[in-house]
């Protein structure tokens, strides 16, 4: 008999990541993806012990065990390339170390006096792309850009978004770890029917070997692909996997690295002509033999409830369909009234409504959290598609 109550999963750790600015617009603006968001989620939950179980999970330090390490490595390479992997995890020191003594690298301003030096450096704004090593650049074949740690961020990232500091690697593990242990969760005698990872950095755009949109690692294909070799063992090819994108950007990473795969059905509902700007079409809908396993609803601005809801409607349907063994929930907020970048309509009573629909399938469910930048509200409507799921 499946609790009632809801498994959440969060880590102290995932808040060490907190890069300085990000841009909008071309202007240099505060870092939208910030550590509060996870302390405004988990205060809202805390205020319902009667429905939300919530364990802290450990971060990943450094100095752990090999094994550990190295276990949580060989998952994430089952979804990133090992190239990629190393660029997250080295970064930061290979920047701030490359003229040997910390930290050398210095910024300058170029004002009407000259050159003058600043105080700030790479050491605090952590390390984003400064120039792209593009394909179409690179015939000459003589210059490596991979000896660069300045280009390798342009070779690694498709946007700005993604500042490695001193501790984002130790986050993003951190966030990766919660993801491991809400599968474990989920396979547990407890048997709950929802767990929450309530983690940061999140990690739908993030693909294969490229980070963007504050996503580093994919939390939820990891996690998909941690839960298939799990499952498979007790019942082998048995492990068919949805996940359900509902944050109001396109998850570009999770639709490339299921996009061949019949086994994983990727269903997003998104804004259409906005961020990542090159995915997200109704008609990307997979390839060889994982066509028709991908499904995307973009939606005009400024939508609200009514087509959002029947967008969900018909995903979900797909979904049931489909049967999956276990539903992945990529849940963003952003598509909140008042969110600052976004451009739909939801309120928070649409929340509600959204988790119960998403009950509707009857499958075991993981919800991991995505974007959502309206510090006044994320609480009550991350809460309220949870709520919205344990009523049923
Ligand atoms: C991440 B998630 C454009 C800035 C766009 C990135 C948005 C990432 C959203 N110049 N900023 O899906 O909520
Ligand atoms: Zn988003």
């Amino acid at each position: 008999e499946p609790s009632n109550r809801m498994h959440v999963l969060w880590s102290p750790t995932t808040l060490k990541h907190d890069p300085p600015y990000e841009f909008l617009n071309g202007e240099r603006i505060q870092y939208l993806e910030s550590p509060k968001r996870v302390n405004l989620i988990l205060a809202e939950i805390l205020k319902h012990p009667a429905r939300y179980k919530v364990t802290e999970i450990p971060g990943v330090e450094v100095e752990d065990e090999a094994t550990t390490l190295d276990a949580l490595k060989q998952t994430i390479l089952r979804v990133h390339s090992e190239d990629f992997y190393d660029y997250v995890r080295t970064a930061f020191h290979r920047w701030t170390e490359a003229d040997g003594e910390r930290p050398p690298v210095r910024c300058y301003l170029l004002g009407r006096q000259g050159v003058k030096q600043l105080s700030v450096c790479a050491a605090q704004n952590g390390v984003i792309p400064e120039t792209f090593p593009h394909p179409s650049l690179l015939s000459y074949g003589k210059t490596d850009w991979k000896k660069s740690p300045i280009a390798n961020a342009g070779a690694y990232c498709f946007d700005l978004s993604c500042a490695i500091t001193e501790e984002t690697y130790a986050a993003v593990l951190a966030a990766v770890k919660i993801s491991l242990s809400a599968v474990d969760s989920i396979l547990s005698p407890e048997n709950p029917a929802g767990v929450f990872t309530l983690a940061r950095p999140p990690g739908h755009h993030a693909g294969i070997d490229v980070c963007g949109g504050y996503c580093f690692f994919n939390n939820v294909a990891i996690a998909v692909r941690y839960l298939q070799k799990k499952s498979e063992v007790e019942k082998p090819l048995s492990c068919k996997v949805a996940i359900l994108d509902i944050d109001y950007h396109h998850g570009n990473g999770t639709q490339q690295i299921f996009y061949e795969d019949p086994s994983v059905l990727y269903v997003s509902i998104h804004a259409e002509n906005d961020y990542p700007y090159f995915t997200g079409s109704s008609e990307e809908t997979g390839k060889g033999a994982g066509e028709g396993f991908n499904i995307n609803y973009p939606l005009p601005h400024y939508s609200g409830e009514v087509p959002y809801l029947n967008a969900l409607q018909s995903g979900i349907s797909r979904i049931k369909d489909y049967d999956p063994g276990y539903i992945f929930v990529s849940l963003g907020v952003d598509t909140y009234v008042d969110d600052p970048i976004c451009k739909f309509e939801l309120t928070t009573s649409t929340y509600h409504k959204i988790g119960r629909l998403i009950r509707s399938v009857g499958r075991k469910t993981i919800f991991a959290m995505e974007g959502g930048y309206n510090m006044e509200n994320i609480g009550q409507n991350v809460v309220g598609v949870l709520d919205g799921f344990l009523e049923g």
